[in-house]
């Protein structure tokens, strides 16, 4: 059997961050060549796919978050796609937007693989809630949103999604943690790979952990990579740039080592902010790393 498709879905949203220019991520991705370098990977590739924010929303009651209407219209439609290019057995691979969209892909993806594993690559958890954020920004609560900790529920998104298990949730590259955060990766039991623990172990021991945790009893495993977990050196053109993250050799290796495992079925690519960056350099990351990921290797 020859590789799968891989469809690609466009998500030029960026109302869940707080600073605009995210929604400007895929198309900048694309313009640095995604398409070609994964048909030269030998993989056929559905480029078509576009989530555009509908003209009129159903209005989400009231809280403190901002945009939710937003997020919700468009991750609903991207659950959607996502669900359906699933289950048609090609690989969905999101491009982002901001990070709110996972909601989309998670809600989408876990009707298809109803035991799903996530590794979650960030400088941050996005494990607030509509409580505990402190900034009302939509990106800041996915994966909270995703375990079924939000007031907002994935079934809200798409009927028929399925919560994730913490057990099956592993963050790689946290370095800028809320305090509730914190809290809640403790009390949950949810591994998180902070880059302490990157430092001491290295990133190919911290990477094969993360998939025997989140790739074992899972029927599905699923990478949300958020641009911002590699050093702004590398990654400037983002958001919400921490500094400290991982070096252009480390995220290269996860993303190597996440191919060489063969268990990854879905991906996002996120938080790319093209106003932001310099020179596109975070844009050719973004290209580069994904290559990586379907299997791109020097020799
Ligand atoms: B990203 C933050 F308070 N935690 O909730 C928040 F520090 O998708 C940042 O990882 C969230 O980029 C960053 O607003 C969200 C803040
Ligand atoms: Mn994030
Ligand atoms: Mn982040
Ligand atoms: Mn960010």
């Amino acid at each position: 059997m020859g590789q799968p498709t891989i469809s690609i879905i466009s998500v030029p949203f960026g109302y869940g961050a707080g600073r605009p220019g995210s929604e400007q991520g895929p198309d900048s991705i694309l313009k640095f060549g995604l398409v070609k370098k994964l048909e030269q990977l030998g993989y056929d590739v559905d480029a078509g796919r576009r989530i555009q924010l509908p003209t009129s929303l159903t209005p989400y009651p009231t809280t403190r978050m901002k945009h939710v209407d937003q997020v919700m219209a468009v991750c609903s439609q991207l659950a959607r796609e996502a669900a359906s290019a699933a289950s048609a057995g090609s690989i969905p691979l999101m491009l982002g937007g901001d990070h709110s969209i996972a909601m989309g892909s998670l809600a989408g993806l876990s009707r298809h693989y109803p035991n799903m594993g996530v590794i979650w690559v960030d400088a941050h958890s996005d494990l607030n809630t509509e409580i505990t954020s402190p900034s009302g920004n939509m990106h800041g609560i996915p994966l909270a949103a995703a375990l079924g900790l939000t007031q907002l529920k994935l079934t809200q998104i798409l009927p028929g999604a399925v919560q994730l298990k913490p057990e099956n949730c592993v963050i790689i590259g946290a370095r800028d943690l809320d305090r509730d955060e914190k809290t809640l990766i403790r009390s949950r039991g949810i591994t998180c790979f902070t880059m302490y623990e990157i430092d001491r172990l290295g990133i190919e021991h911290v990477v094969q952990e993360a998939l025997r945790i989140a790739g074992t009893g899972t029927d599905g495993l699923h990478v949300s990579f958020d641009i911002d977990s590699v050093d702004p050196f590398e990654a400037p053109g983002t958001g919400t740039p921490v500094r400290g993250g991982l070096s252009y050799r480390e995220a290269h290796l996860a993303m190597e080592l996440m191919s060489e495992s063969g268990l990854i079925t879905s991906v996002d690519m996120v938080e790319v902010n093209p106003s932001l960056d310099r020179n596109n350099q975070t844009s050719k990351l973004a290209v580069e790393l994904l290559g990586s990921l379907f299997g791109s290797r020097i020799l």
